[in-house]
């Protein structure tokens, strides 16, 4: 047959019985796959933010300016550094093209972040570590966190918002 020729128009023959086993072994693997999203949801190490509330973007600006305001405790590169409440919350919040605060955070004590967007959507990951979160400005996800090392993290922006994007990061500081 010529590479011209229409194939033979037999789509409703009967496949072939090794076809029919390696169909049978994709459809397996995807429920297998589909049922352990949920062992992974509470047993896996890393856990997304299953708690999330609906927030107008201006009101979490406003808490979030209010956070800063009284949480600062100093500046790098124009973006102010923060700690945690007495309670263990924070906030962080996504724009373009910057992430802010800078959040300063103690080994071993757990915090609570309020994370949302004031414009766009975007994407918060952890580097070097790969934590990932979305980022939507509508909502705020509750992330709960306790740091295990200290050190300097980096978050970048994995979600593209504009022509800032690939410049678009903040950073987590975790002392002692
Ligand atoms: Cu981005």
């Amino acid at each position: 047959m010529s590479a011209l020729t229409a194939p033979p128009r037999r789509y409703l023959a009967r496949i072939g019985r090794d076809e029919r086993v390696w169909l049978a072994f994709a459809v397996v693997w995807c429920l297998f796959l589909f049922a352990i999203m949920y062992v992974w949801q509470f047993y896996g190490a890393q856990r997304t933010p299953i708690e999330s509330y609906r927030i107008e973007p201006a009101e979490f600006r406003a808490l979030t300016q209010d956070y800063i305001a009284e949480y600062r405790i100093g500046e790098v590169s124009g973006v102010p550094i923060t700690v945690p409440t007495e309670d263990g919350e924070a906030f962080l919040a996504a724009r373009a093209f910057v992430f802010e605060p800078v959040l300063q955070l103690k080994r071993g004590e757990s915090v609570r972040i309020y994370l949302s967007s004031y414009d766009f959507q975007h994407g918060m990951s952890i580097q070097p570590l790969n934590l990932n979160f979305q980022v939507l400005p509508g909502y705020v996800y509750v992330v709960n966190l306790t740091p295990t090392t200290t050190g300097e993290f980096g978050i970048v922006c994995n979600e593209y918002c504009g022509l800032g994007h690939h410049a678009m990061s903040g950073r987590i500081i975790v002392t002692d």
